[in-house]
């Protein structure tokens, strides 16, 4: 099976949910919007991205996720196993999408410019209140496991998903997140095995994978980076 990947060709955005598990299993794809700029919306689609495997046209990121997850080696193949990464995989999407609510505050409509005293406020927020929460749950859904990863000794791609937020906090909240980042060592020990991949780790290197930049989910602004030691509780 060769697949169809039409996601931004800029971003890594949620596009890269499904790359990292695409390139972690070598599953051979064309990443079509990378090559051309030319495509059309399917009928039943909302947003990018969308995935084209064989007739099949399937969009939702985390929907891709779990209709392809076990055939490509990265969930188990059991209903509750299935469903328990599927539902990991909702927190992490629900976890992207405030990141990304941290300079969009107001809406997507808008330039983050536009938006700046909100975005501080939310930031703030954010790093005190809700990046502790979501990382304190996976720390905890690690804390249950022997082996490293969420679900124990296999690597699934709920997994790669979670390097991939550490990875965007990383570049995003370098102080913010650097201040918080050794309460959660279970968390770093697995973007580390997720790193050494070797199929992950080629990608990684290679210029397949798109730099973190300002266009993207995660974004490195200075004053949001700093907005949490300046927060007041109201
Ligand atoms: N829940 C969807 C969200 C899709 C989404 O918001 N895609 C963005 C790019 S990351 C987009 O192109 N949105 C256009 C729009 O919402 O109008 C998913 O996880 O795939």
């Amino acid at each position: 099976m060769k697949y169809k990947l039409y996601y931004w060709a800029e971003i890594q955005g949620r596009g890269e949910f499904i790359r990292l598990a695409l390139e972690d299993a070598g599953a051979k794809y064309v990443d079509v919007l990378r090559t051309s700029a030319r495509y059309s919306m399917p009928k039943g689609v909302f947003a990018l991205p969308y995935l084209v495997a064989g007739k099949r046209v399937i969009s939702q990121t985390t929907n891709i996720l779990l209709y392809r997850g076990t055939r490509l080696g990265l969930a188990p193949k059991d209903e509750p196993g299935s469903l328990w990464v599927h539902q990991l995989q909702l927190t992490i999407a629900d976890w992207l999408v405030e990141a990304h609510d941290v300079h969009h505050p107001i809406g997507s409509g808008l330039y983050y410019e536009e938006q700046v005293p909100e975005s501080r406020r939310r930031a703030a927020d954010f790093l005190a209140v809700r990046l502790p929460r979501y990382l304190d749950y996976f720390e905890g859904v690690l804390k249950g496991q022997s082996g490293g990863y969420l679900l124990g000794r296999t690597a699934t791609y709920a997994d790669l998903s979670l390097f991939q937020m550490v990875a965007g906090l990383r570049y995003a909240f370098p102080v913010a997140f650097g201040r918080l980042e050794g309460r959660f060592p279970l968390i770093s020990r697995l973007y580390d095995r997720v790193i050494a991949r070797p199929r992950v780790a080629a990608y990684l290197t290679s210029s397949r994978r798109i730099p973190f930049n300002r266009q993207d989910v995660f974004r490195h602004y200075p004053e949001l980076d700093s907005a949490a030691k300046k927060s007041k509780k109201t």
